[in-house]
């Protein structure tokens, strides 16, 4: 039923309404769109849906040009205002829109554009990182394990590189390189991430992992919330948080200050439940992700890694 509605709509109803708003207020969709949506997450989203139904066939020949050049990571530098460009006076060819009345338009119409393939291409970014694997005969892998150590162990020094003292920051055996797995480099660069720039807080969700209780294993913990994350990235969840947090082309930093507030809200929730062991992490931590996906369904939503840390 809902289906069948749906489909009467697109199909009909749709281009008759869009037919008699563009007569009415001698703006087609898109320029109601931008004028009238909110900046960030509801306006990006709504210019993306709103590109996605159309049926010119030069629209849809620039989304896919547009999806080609984000999935094969070119959407950068120079290149990047230059697309950016085309694309916008392809629309404006399309729509019949002039430029020079509506500039408001071409601007933030420009600003959707960067954000929604900003977007897929970071999938593409985050997912060359997840399937390069951890190698322990490369220099520059291993020297961001051994940052992670002294970021979160400042005042203790390795005994060697096989040793029982990464258990101390939740790795599971006395070698780091096999947990990282199906996460990759990822997996390293999130933790690295939140271990440096949010040092404070990284170590107090450490402290809480070393509880007679409530412990857990701080890094595998930690790769598990990478997959989480990753996840919510990929099903495009973590739209209205880049879209509604961005000021810029969506890079990979946000990607990590996203996964850091996830870490770091998932502990507190974690500490919050009372867990009686570690055997309840599958339970607790599907609550956490439905609670997440809730409060990212809100156009409203941006994360702030909270500023009180409070003791257990
Ligand atoms: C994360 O934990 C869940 C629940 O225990 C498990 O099902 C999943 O396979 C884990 N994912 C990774 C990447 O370790
Ligand atoms: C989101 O913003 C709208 C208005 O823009 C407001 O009505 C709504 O209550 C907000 N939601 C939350 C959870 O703050
Ligand atoms: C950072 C940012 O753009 N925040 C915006 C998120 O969305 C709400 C409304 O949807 C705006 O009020 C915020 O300014």
């Amino acid at each position: 039923m809902t289906f069948s509605l749906w489909w009467l709509f697109t199909l009909y109803l749709r281009p008759i309404i869009k037919w008699f708003l563009r007569k009415t207020t001698g703006l087609c969709e898109l320029q109601r769109i931008c004028y009238g949506e909110v900046n960030g997450a509801p306006r990006i989203r709504a210019v993306e849906r709103s590109l996605a139904l159309s049926k010119s066939q030069q629209i849809k020949q620039l989304l896919q040009h547009l999806n080609d050049i984000s999935d094969n990571r070119r959407f950068a530098g120079t290149n990047e205002r230059e697309v950016v460009r085309g694309a916008v006076s392809t629309v404006l060819l399309v729509k019949k829109v002039n430029p020079h009345v509506h500039f408001q338009f071409v601007r933030s119409l420009g600003i959707c554009i960067e954000q929604i393939w900003g977007y897929r291409q970071l999938i593409a970014e985050v997912e060359a990182l997840r399937t390069t694997k951890f190698d322990s005969d490369c220099f520059e892998h291993e020297r961001k394990l051994y940052d992670l150590w002294d970021n979160l162990m400042p005042d203790e020094g390795l005994e060697g590189r096989v040793t029982k003292q990464w258990q101390d920051i939740g790795f599971q055996g006395d070698d780091p390189k096999t947990d990282f797995r199906g996460m990759g480099m990822l997996g390293l660069e999130n933790l690295l991430f939140f271990s440096s720039e949010y040092q404070a807080p990284a170590r107090h969700v450490l402290s809480h992992s070393h509880h007679p209780v409530y412990g857990y294993c701080f890094a595998i913990v930690g790769i598990n919330l990478t997959s989480l994350a990753w996840q919510m990235l990929r099903d495009g969840s973590a739209k209205t948080y880049v879209y509604n947090t961005s000021k810029s082309l969506p890079s990979v930093r946000l990607f990590h200050q996203f996964y850091s507030y996830l870490f770091y809200e998932f502990d507190r929730f974690w500490v919050e439940c009372k867990p009686r062991d570690i055997m309840e992490f599958s339970s607790i931590k599907d609550r956490f992700e439905s609670n997440i996906r809730t409060s990212l369904q809100d156009g409203n939503t941006t994360f702030r890694i909270g500023v009180s840390v409070d003791n257990i």
